[in-house]
Parts: C-alpha cells; sequence; structure tokens
C-alpha cells in the first residue's frame, strides 16, 4: 500500500492500519494509502467487511498540521479528503472504523464517514481545529450535526474540545464502546455488520438535524460564548456557520460551504499565527544537551518555602497533580494565612464544579504544614517561594543546602533576582535553578526555567519533564535581570505609563490593549498583581539605575500614598470594595497631571494604534536584544512565555511572531522614529536591524537556529 498504511486480512474482514508515528497525522501519504487500500479490499471478492485502525498510540489524531503551511505557500495542494471520504462512505461493504487514543479533527471525520464507529474506553473523540484557527474541512460540520445534533455539534466544532467515548456514546457519535483487545472486538462487530445488509451513511441521516425554530437559540448562544472564550478569533464563528450550512443546506451543498469557510480561515494569519503556537509548545521542549536519555529525578515529593500568595499556589499546583507536599512557613500565623488561601481556592474550584469535593479533600490531604525544615530531607524538589529579597533567599538555600539530600533539586520561585548569587551559598550550584510560577500558580500555563551558570542538565531535563507533570509548559531562559518574561514587561510597562503620563487616560491605555487581545491592560494588571511588588523591585535594583533618564513616576507616587491596587482597594483604578468593581479615579488623574506638569511633559492626545505600538513594540524591542544575547533560545520561547504568562493574544502568533506579521522592517523603522522621539531606550538592536534590512522575521532567525543546534547534535 505506503509505508504508513497497510492492507492486511482475517478471514473475510479486511483489516485497514495506519501507522504514521508519532500520533498517525493524516498526511497526504497516508490519506492516498488509505485510498489504495480501500480500493484493494472492495476490490477483493472474498472480503464482506473492512476494518479501519491504527497503529500506536492512537488513532489518526487529525490531519497533518505542517503540511498546512506548504498548502498556504501554494507548495503543494491539500489531499483530496472529502473525495476519500465520500469513497469510504460509498463502499457497498460494511467499514467499521476502531478508534483508540485520540480520534481528532481529520481522525474523527474519517471515522463518521466509516459505517460505524467503535471506540477504547479511554477513546476521546473531537474537533479541535479551531484551537489552530481553522474549522473541520472533512465535512466534519456536516456529519458531526448528523449523529449528534446541531447543539452537540457547535459545541465541539466551535469550542473545540475532545469528547470521551461514552460521552461520544451517549451522544451517537460511536456505536459501541469495547472493552479488551480493539482490533478483536472490531472484527467481531465486522462481521456482525455482514449480516445486517445495507450498511448506514452518515450523509443520508438527517433526524437529528432539527429545523429553523428551534436551531436558531443554539447558534446564538453558540456565537456569544465563542465570543467570550474565543475572544477576537474567527475561526469559532465560521465553524458554527458551518454548521448552520448542515442544518439549512443538503449534504452537498454544505459541505462546500465547509471548504470554502475552512479555506477562509486556514490563509488567515490567526490561523498561521496559532499553528506557529502549537508546533512552538512543543519545540521549546528541546534543549540543547538534554535529550530523552538524560536521567531525570522523579519527582514523588515536594516542599514549599514560603506560604505567601506565590507559595501556597506552587502547593497547590504539587498537590493538583498528586504530589505530596510540604508547605513550610516561618510562623503560625502566616502558615494559617497560607492554608487558608488553599482551602478558599479549593472550595471556590468546587463550588464551580471544577473538581469534585472528593478530589478537594485528597488534594488538601497532600499538603501538610511545617514550621521546621524537618523532614526536608525527604524531598526530591524544594521550591523557595519567600520575599523577592537576595538576603532572605540566601538564607534559605544555605538552610536547604544543610538538610537536603544531595540529589534533591533547589528551585528558587524568584521572578527577577540572579540564580547564580542564590546558587553561590549552597556547595551544589549545580542542582539550584529558577522554576518561576506565574500568577495564580494553579491557574496559569506557564513555567519559566532558569538554567544558572551552573546548573546541571539532569536538573534542567528533570524541570521539563516535572513541568509536564505538573500541566505546565515547561521554557528554559538563560539567568539575567527579570529573566525574559519580566525583563520584557519592564519596557511595556513603561511604555504603557508614559503614554499616561503624556496624555493617554489609564482606561484607554488599557481599553486598546485590551482590544488588541491582551488579557488584561497593563494598568489594570498592575492592581491585580500588586503594585507594591514592583516598588520593592525598583528600590532594589535603585543603584543599578543609570542617571538621568526618564523614568516613570506615576507608579511610585500611587505607591507612596499606600494604592498598592486591589487589594488596599485603589491603584491606577479606584475599587469597589464589595465586589472589586473597576472604576476610574479623578484622584489618579490629578496625580499624573502634577507628575507631568513637575516633569515638563507637553500633554497630548495619543491615538490607540500609537498605545499599541508603543507598547507591543517595546515587547519585541526587548525581545530582540534577549535573542541576541541568548537569553532565549529561540524567539517562538519568547512567544509562548507570552501567551501562556502574560495574556498574550494566541491568535496574534506572541510577540515576535506578530512583529512579522506587521512587518519587520515596517516595525524596524517605527522603533527607530521612536528612539529620535523619545530617547535611546529605543536604540534598535543590531538583531533587529539585520534581520529587517535581509526582509526577514523572527521566524526565519529560529529556523537557522535550529538547524545550527541540530548540526551541533550530530
Ligand atoms: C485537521 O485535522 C483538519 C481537518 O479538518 C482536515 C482538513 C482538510 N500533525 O502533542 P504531542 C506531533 S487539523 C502533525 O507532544 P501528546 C507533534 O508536533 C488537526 N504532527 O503528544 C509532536 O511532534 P514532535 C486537528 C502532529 O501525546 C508529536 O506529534 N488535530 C499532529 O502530548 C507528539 O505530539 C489536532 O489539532 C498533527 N495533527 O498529545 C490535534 N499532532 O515530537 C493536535 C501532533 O516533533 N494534536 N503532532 O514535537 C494534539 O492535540 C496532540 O498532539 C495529541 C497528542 C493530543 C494528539
Amino acid at each position: 500500500m505506503s509505508e504508513s498504511v497497510s492492507l492486511t486480512k482475517d478471514g473475510e474482514i479486511a483489516v485497514i492500519t495506519i501507522d504514521n508515528p508519532p500520533v498517525n497525522a493524516l498526511s497526504a501519504e497516508v490519506a492516498e494509502g488509505i485510498r489504495a487500500a480501500l480500493e484493494a479490499a472492495q476490490n477483493d471478492l472474498s472480503v464482506k467487511a473492512i476494518v479501519l485502525i491504527g497503529a500506536g498510540r492512537t488513532f489518526i489524531a487529525g490531519a497533518d498540521i505542517k503540511e498546512f503551511g506548504k498548502i498556504t505557500s501554494g507548495e503543494k495542494g491539500g489531499p483530496e479528503l472529502n473525495l476519500l471520504l465520500q469513497n469510504i462512505e460509498d463502499c457497498a461493504k460494511p467499514v467499521v472504523c476502531a478508534i483508540h487514543g485520540t480520534g481528532f479533527g481529520g481522525g474523527l471525520e474519517v471515522a463518521m464517514a466509516c459505517h460505524y464507529r467503535i471506540a477504547a474506553p479511554d477513546a476521546q473523540v473531537g474537533q479541535p481545529e479551531v484551537k489552530l484557527g481553522l474549522i473541520p474541512g472533512a465535512g466534519g460540520t456536516q456529519r458531526l450535526p448528523r449523529l449528534a445534533g446541531i447543539a452537540k455539534a457547535v459545541e465541539m466544532c466551535a469550542l473545540g474540545d475532545p469528547v470521551s467515548a461514552s460521552e461520544a456514546l451517549k451522544f451517537g457519535i460511536v456505536d459501541t464502546i469495547v472493552d479488551g483487545d480493539l482490533r478483536q472486538g472490531a472484527l467481531a462487530f465486522a462481521r456482525e455488520a455482514v449480516t445486517k445488509g445495507q450498511p448506514p451513511r452518515t450523509r443520508e441521516r438527517s433526524a437529528k438535524l432539527g429545523d429553523e425554530r428551534s436551531n436558531a437559540p443554539i447558534f446564538a448562544a453558540g456565537r456569544e460564548l465563542a465570543g467570550k472564550k474565543a475572544r477576537g478569533m474567527i475561526a469559532p464563528l465560521r465553524a458554527i456557520a458551518a454548521v448552520e450550512a448542515a442544518a439549512k443546506l443538503p449534504f452537498k451543498e454544505g459541505l462546500d460551504r465547509e471548504t470554502e469557510l475552512f479555506r477562509e480561515c486556514l490563509f488567515s494569519e490567526q490561523s498561521k499565527a496559532l499553528i506557529h503556537v502549537f508546533l512552538g509548545e512543543r519545540e521549546v521542549s528541546k534543549i540543547p544537551g538534554v535529550s530523552k536519555d538524560t536521567p531525570t529525578v522523579e519527582v514523588r515529593k515536594a516542599a514549599v518555602v514560603g506560604a505567601g500568595t506565590m507559595g501556597s499556589g506552587i502547593a497547590m499546583v504539587y498537590a493538583n497533580a498528586g504530589v505530596p507536599v510540604l508547605l513550610k512557613e516561618a510562623s503560625q500565623e502566616m502558615l494559617d494565612r497560607g492554608l487558608g488561601t488553599i482551602r478558599r481556592n479549593y472550595a471556590a474550584s468546587a463550588e464551580r464544579r471544577r473538581f469534585t469535593q472528593e478530589f478537594v479533600d485528597q488534594r488538601l490531604e497532600l499538603i501538610r504544614p511545617s514550621l521546621t525544615y524537618d523532614d526536608f530531607a525527604e524531598a526530591d524538589i524544594v521550591v523557595e517561594a519567600v520575599f523577592e529579597n537576595m538576603e532572605l533567599k540566601k538564607g534559605v538555600f544555605s538552610e536547604l543546602d544543610k538538610v537536603c539530600k544531595p540529589d534533591a533539586i533547589l528551585a528558587s520561585n524568584t521572578s527577577s533576582l540572579n540564580i547564580d548569587e542564590i546558587a553561590s551559598v549552597t556547595g551544589r550550584p549545580h542542582q539550584v535553578i529558577g522554576h518561576h510560577f506565574f500568577a495564580p500558580p494553579n491557574v496559569m500555563r506557564l513555567l519559566e526555567i532558569v538554567r544558572g551558570g551552573a546548573t546541571s542538565n539532569e536538573v534542567v531535563a528533570s524541570s521539563l519533564a516535572l513541568a509536564r507533570k505538573l500541566g505546565k509548559t515547561g521554557v528554559v531562559v538563560g539567568n539575567c535581570r527579570g529573566f525574559v518574561g519580566n525583563r520584557m514587561y519592564a519596557p511595556y510597562q513603561r511604555e504603557a505609563q508614559f503614554l499616561v503620563e503624556e496624555g493617554a487616560t489609564v482606561e484607554q491605555v488599557d481599553d486598546a490593549l485590551y482590544s488588541f487581545g491582551m488579557a488584561m491592560g497593563p494598568l489594570a494588571a498592575g492592581d491585580l498583581s500588586g503594585l507594591d511588588v514592583g516598588w520593592r523591585i525598583r528600590k532594589e535594583y535603585q543603584h543599578l539605575e543609570p542617571k538621568g533618564v526618564r523614568r516613570p513616576l506615576v507608579a511610585d507616587r500611587l505607591c507612596q500614598l499606600q494604592r498598592f491596587g486591589q487589594k488596599t482597594g485603589a491603584g491606577w483604578y479606584k475599587y469597589d470594595p464589595s465586589d472589586r468593581t473597576r472604576m476610574p479615579d479623578p484622584e489618579v488623574e490629578k496625580i499624573v497631571e502634577e507628575c507631568a506638569r513637575a516633569a515638563g511633559i507637553d500633554r497630548r492626545s495619543i491615538s490607540d494604534h500609537e498605545i499599541v505600538e508603543r507598547t507591543i513594540y517595546a515587547l519585541i524591542t526587548e525581545g530582540a536584544r534577549i535573542l541576541e544575547e541568548g537569553i532565549a533560545l529561540r524567539a517562538v520561547d519568547i512567544d509562548i512565555i507570552y501567551i501562556y504568562g502574560y495574556g498574550f493574544p494566541a491568535h496574534r502568533g506572541g510577540p515576535m511572531w506578530y512583529a512579522g506579521t506587521v512587518g519587520l522592517k515596517e516595525v524596524y523603522d517605527r522603533i527607530r522614529q521612536f528612539r529620535d522621539q523619545h530617547g535611546d531606550f529605543w536604540e534598535p538592536p543590531p538583531l533587529l536591524r539585520q534581520l529587517a534590512e535581509r526582509g526577514k522575521t523572527f521566524d526565519d532567525f529560529d529556523k537557522e537556529r535550529v538547524l545550527q543546534l541540530r548540526a551541533q547534535k550530530h
């Protein structure tokens, strides 16, 4: 057949097996292999029924994502999947699809074109295309409503979340669940199917398609939900339009409409950005010196020092992954406060039905409070999460050095301090690493893994494996002030504040960036995390600041007035004490005007466009410096950090990818204008100049980097 598709026989049943590791992606070659195998099975008179099954860990997990770029660049045409699926559906012999692992995207579409579907108990099916900025493009929006009904199809196609085998059975997506050997189950099912006569064709079903009156509220609710859950994204709305076509048009016309909408999405900037994010999320775990064979420490027990907001949240992250964790504080009062926060967070999750009460009780049992370092010798990892102060952290690490076992990982949750300096107080700097979690740690996906000068490859590999176990995306970065995330955040915040001093209102800055797609505007985000945190860090680093350089004035002024943000009821905004509703504060406007007057700034009217350029280009400028210095390995590492740690919109691909969509030359020219207008912060880094002048993007930089890394390996 082909290398990835084989045809075998078991008596009168032909078995088509797809074997395209790691996830049996439906590449053009696999599609051609299935077509040829089907044709051979149809022509074989001794064959009475056909089973389609995947080898390895999963059935087809979707079309081959890596082929999309070739299609949009015109290098390759798309596989003719609709024709293949029609051939399967038209087959006169019953075709039984056996699903295990993840029958996703094109995989579910193939399955729905088969006459029968059986699933392993732990299988999942779904149409996750929207997460890649696409819609199902091989009949998923037309066949799924015919099997599962309009409401379920809208939910699955517009939100992209998978359903379990049992839910798939309940909604008629699969016909039965097979315990035990799936292949044997499929063979038995196929033999039975032979006796049933004309096999059912999904495209001919219409009983679940509803009518205009019953469907209208479903589409309206779907659009509203998609607008909230996937703000700014086109694909979910196009997916609903395609399901709407299934309800209104004959199958063939619905399929044509789906193809039209699929192509619109495929060629969109959003889809290219989201595919970059999908592949990037996997790329970031590829680190020179770290391979599958690098030995790792298996984390069975953990300990956290410090039960503040971060420490308590980190303890929850470990407990949620089933790892027993010691939580140490200096005083009973602080420990009780931390445990109180944990209990409240779990209670809220149980209330929202995110966790069951039983799960919550089990997790709470895993968190053991402590006032001493007793039992720390048992921990495979310790995460220090005390106040952001070097002396304090050094004190903790010299204690840890005394009490922890030699191969324990000693991690600091510092968000900006020098890891090498922290490690220097221990006799084992190779075991020390930064594990920078983001607030709230039990919610945010990012773990910035900070590699010190002496950190061993084993500790880096263990940290990456641990991130996966904890459900986090780990990105390895180098050691510098603020690492990648906070180092870039400083100029972003600086520009947001300068814009306010120069004439924009606080709300205008936040609204402009929210409309751009950020989860929250920078000033509202400052109020949420607490303005005192940055104030303390600024004071700690004051001696390093160059003299005579413009610095934001308002935040320090707010802190001097004890306006630390939401927790004190006032910061950049004021907050309703009953429900923390945010309100503009004329007091702040007065403070801003005073600061601007004192600094001799002529306030002016500022456009939303300038707000986005000044803040986002500040991220890009610092990101380019970080890349140049090798603090981040690839531009995509920065993109992933910003999407999962700072609420950058995934459909814009991260700041470095976004720069390429604007055009690096355009960004570079604008940055030079900003330098002329606003000073040397904006001096464009040489890397940015070189790429811009050569007509390249940061993605081109990454491609070269990946090739260099591969060459080093061989
Ligand atoms: C689609 O189907 C469109 C259709 O409607 C038809 C249109 C005409 N293609 O995630 P992992 C790679 S759109 C190519 O680490 P896990 C992945 O990059 C598609 N490669 O494993 C990685 O490579 P590497 C709809 C793929 O066990 C390796 O496999 N489908 C694909 O944690 C392992 O991946 C989806 O969106 C692919 N489709 O999770 C499903 N999928 O080792 C996307 C994975 O080089 N995939 N790879 O880094 C997933 O959600 C997860 O990969 C899955 C496995 C849950 C399947």
